[in-house]
């Protein structure tokens, strides 16, 4: 075995994007096995892999790890990205929860019917806008430090960068009036770990395509 963690999914963003955001910013190298067919999941499933017949899954420190939070759980805890103590580290679970409903409507939207699709990304949009990202606007701005929680890089300002970003992507102006926001994003953008990770050739995956999305409900669905 490498000693690296090995990452099961399909060659998409999906539910493991944050998972690879979290390894990358910890700078820690990570091998992948894509999902390409059904049977490449049924064969997991088969052989005892999946704890609920799901993936993600993660196979680090000899263990198969599944559901996408205790994975995240598990490797913000073990690269010390989770807090120095149990306050801070209930802060940050309280911002990622936030953020990671905000990333489950935006993994959502693409698959809306079309004739849901306006109002679902109006709705997406608003709850980003009116909802997230004023809270985390704000707590920059009232703590006036570089980072969420603890004054150092913690996984809250890795999955809010990450939330940004794909944002941006539905809405490239979003940030209009997140100025904190966005000296916020310029800076973690920075950190050289993540700087990589953001330069093409890396893991990070591009957005989904109806293609990808195609081919996932061929290997997920039933
Ligand atoms: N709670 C689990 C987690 O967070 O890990 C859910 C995992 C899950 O939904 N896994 C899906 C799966 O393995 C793949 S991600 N399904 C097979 C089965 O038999 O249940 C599906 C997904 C995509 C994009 I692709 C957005 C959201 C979900």
């Amino acid at each position: 075995m490498s000693g690296k963690p090995r990452l099961h999914y399909f060659n998409g963003r999906g539910r493991m994007e944050t998972i690879r955001w979290l390894l990358a910013s910890a700078g820690v190298e990570f091998e992948e096995s894509f999902l390409e067919k059904k049977e490449d999941l049924t064969k997991l499933q088969k052989d005892g892999s999946l704890l609920f017949q799901q993936v993600p899954m993660v196979e680090i420190d000899g263990m198969k790890l599944v559901q996408t939070r205790a994975i995240a759980n598990y490797i913000s805890t073990k690269y010390n990205l989770y807090g120095k103590d149990l306050k801070e580290r209930v802060l940050i679970d309280m911002y990622v929860e936030g953020m990671f409903d905000l990333n489950e409507l935006f993994l959502m939207y693409i698959v809306q019917p079309a004739d849901k699709k306006e109002e679902y990304f109006a709705n997406m949009m608003n709850k980003a806008e009116n909802r997230y990202f004023p809270v985390f606007e704000k707590v920059l701005k009232d703590h006036g430090k570089d980072f969420l929680v603890g004054n150092q890089l913690s996984r809250a300002d890795v999955q809010l960068l990450e939330l940004i970003l794909m944002a941006e992507e539905y809405k490239p102006d979003v940030l209009a009036n997140f100025p904190v926001l966005q000296s916020f994003k310029a800076r973690i953008s920075n950190i050289p770990a993540i700087k990589k990770f953001l330069q093409p050739g890396s893991q990070r995956k591009p957005p989904v395509t109806e293609e990808d999305l195609a081919k996932a409900m061929k290997i997920f669905r039933s």
